[in-house]
Order: C-alpha cells, then sequence, then structure tokens
C-alpha cells in the first residue's frame, strides 16, 4: 500500500438511513487481492487488498441490494478482478471496466457476459496518462452498438477543454463524482454552471453525486454528529439531484481510495443520502430506478 495511505474503515456503524428496497451502491471498486489479481504495472498508487468478499459483506451490512463495481487505475486495463467479482456476485452487481483500443470484440463479448456495461475514461492527471482523444472516441463507437455508456472522471478545472469531447461521445456519458467541483467557489458560478449547463443541454449526460468526502474542504462529522458530514458539499449535490432527478446515481467509492486525511465511516456516508435527496422519490430514484434503468433494464422492478 502506498505510504501515508488510509485503509478503509474496519467497522463501519450501521446507517440510520433505512435505504429504500433495491437500492444500488453505484460506485464501488475490488483491489486485488494484489496475490491473485497483480496490480498495474503502470499503476500510480499502490492500494490496500479490497475483495469481492469483502465488498458484498460492506453491500449487505448497510443494506445495499446490489454493486456498480468501477475499475481503478491501479488494475490499469486488466479487468480480471472485476469480471471475478461479477461472476461471483450472483447476478448482483454489474461493471465498468478500463479498455484500451486493442480491445477485440471476443474480448468485449466476455466481459459483457461477466455483466460489464461501461467502459471507463479517466482524465484526471495524478492517476493516469494521458490518452489521445482519438483514441477514446473509437472506443467509444465499439461501445455503442453493446448498449454500453462511457464513465467519465475529471476534475472542474479541465472541464472547459474537455466539454467538447465529452458532448461528441455517442453513448450514455456518466460523469463521476459530479466532475470534482471546488466546493469553496460559488454553487452558481460560472464553474459549476458549466457542468450544469452540459447536463442540461445533453439528456444523455448523468451524473454520480458520490464522494461527499473527496470534495469536502469543511470535512467529515464532528463529534456532534452526522447532520455536519460533508455540509459544504450538499449544495452541489441538491443541485444536481433537484435538476437532474432521473440522471443521477450513488455510490459509496469503497474502498475510498487515495485518502490520507480521513477515513470516512460508510455507514456515516449512507446517512449523507437523505440530505442531498431529501424525499423519498428522490431517493428512490437515485438508488433504485436510475441504477437499474441503466445496469439492469429487464429487471422487473
Ligand atoms: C475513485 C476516485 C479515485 C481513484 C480512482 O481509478 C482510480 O484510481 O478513481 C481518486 O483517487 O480520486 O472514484 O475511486
Amino acid at each position: 500500500m502506498t505510504p501515508g495511505w488510509l485503509a478503509y474503515h474496519p467497522n463501519p456503524c450501521m446507517p440510520r438511513f433505512r435505504l429504500p428496497p433495491g437500492a444500488v451502491d453505484a460506485h464501488c471498486h475490488v483491489f486485488g487481492p494484489g496475490a491473485r489479481f497483480p496490480y498495474a504495472p503502470e499503476r500510480k498508487y499502490t492500494p490496500v487488498d479490497a475483495s469481492r468478499d469483502q465488498l458484498f459483506a460492506l453491500r449487505d451490512r448497510l443494506g445495499f441490494s446490489r454493486n456498480i463495481i468501477v475499475q481503478a487505475t491501479c488494475h490499469g486495463s486488466d479487468n480480471r478482478a472485476l469480471a471475478d467479482a461479477l461472476r461471483h456476485s450472483d447476478g448482483r452487481a454489474r461493471g465498468v471496466a478500463t479498455v484500451k483500443r486493442s480491445v477485440t470484440d471476443a474480448e468485449l463479448r466476455e466481459m459483457h457476459e461477466a455483466g460489464v456495461r461501461g467502459a471507463r475514461f479517466n482524465f484526471v492527471k495524478r492517476l493516469v496518462d494521458f490518452t489521445p482523444k482519438d483514441e477514446l472516441m473509437e472506443i467509444a463507437q465499439r461501445l455503442a452498438p453493446l448498449g454500453w455508456h462511457v464513465v467519465i472522471y475529471f476534475e472542474a478545472v479541465d472541464l472547459p477543454q474537455l466539454l467538447d469531447f465529452f458532448t461528441a461521445l455517442p453513448t450514455t456519458v456518466v460523469v463521476d463524482h459530479m466532475g470534482r467541483p471546488d466546493v469553496t467557489k460559488p454553487v452558481d458560478g460560472p464553474e459549476f454552471g458549466l457542468f450544469v449547463n452540459m447536463l442540461r443541454e445533453h439528456p444523455n449526460i448523468w451524473s454520480k453525486v458520490s464522494c461527499p468526502e473527496r470534495l469536502s474542504v469543511s470535512g467529515p462529522p464532528a463529534q456532534d454528529g452526522e447532520q455536519n458530514a460533508y455540509r459544504d458539499v450538499v449544495p452541489f449535490a441538491r443541485r444536481i439531484v433537484e435538476t437532474f432527478p432521473d440522471r443521477v446515481l450513488w455510490g459509496t467509492d469503497w474502498p475510498h481510495p487515495n485518502l490520507k486525511n480521513h477515513m470516512p465511516d460508510d455507514g456515516l456516508l449512507v446517512d449523507f443520502v437523505p440530505h442531498i435527496a431529501t424525499t423519498p422519490e428522490l431517493q428512490r430514484k437515485l438508488l433504485v430506478d436510475n441504477p437499474m434503468r441503466l445496469y439492469w433494464p429487464d429487471e422487473p422492478r
């Protein structure tokens, strides 16, 4: 594990917020175990091992029914740990892979059979080396006929130069963590405004309203309880949930790679949800209807 990194919370509390039946944790990872699924040589960090069985135990403890497992950069484009987790999930997990231009049609088919439904393009410079946009566009064009979507991860300051590419993608597009807004800037300011406008003008673009623990400057809950947790993120996430209620997803981000200051208690993260989705209807859309429509479109609900 990279020095300075924190490991995930060993014993998260039981959330006070009761998740609606059928809730989906739509952003989480499996890491290794490294002895069985080695980390990528080109990785920028080495994570703590976080196995599928540990993920499924957390799912059950928090009260989720399903997981969306997202390939993280530490595994590069080697999706074996992801596929293994999907195949052992009893159909209760779908995945988002990382694919290169050299991926074959047979490999894509095999991933689809395992439960992969999307590919992730990562533009966060501390995490990945640059991939030319024409390569990514070529990949996206091969994914579109499979019904896959593209997940994009970037930081708010980089949106202006990425916007044309994102809005030209031929698939559904899901933005990780609201495009990482700088929450010290105004929610009505030009930076977040550009992001909101992108969603407004492009109905194929969705957003995860996850990761308050990464975005917050005010920080985790103090001793007085969860009411104050990550409160500076609330206006941003609420704005997206309330403006685009049918295009938002939420996930824990377990096991929370690259956190150095504090490690969230996953139970308290679940308790954050009613602060950003304030009615039972918004909560059901965020946690059940939207992820089911995207990842299990044929499943009766
Ligand atoms: C996340 C966020 C991070 C890491 C990755 O693929 C990754 O390595 O996404 C991060 O460091 O912000 O969603 O897990």
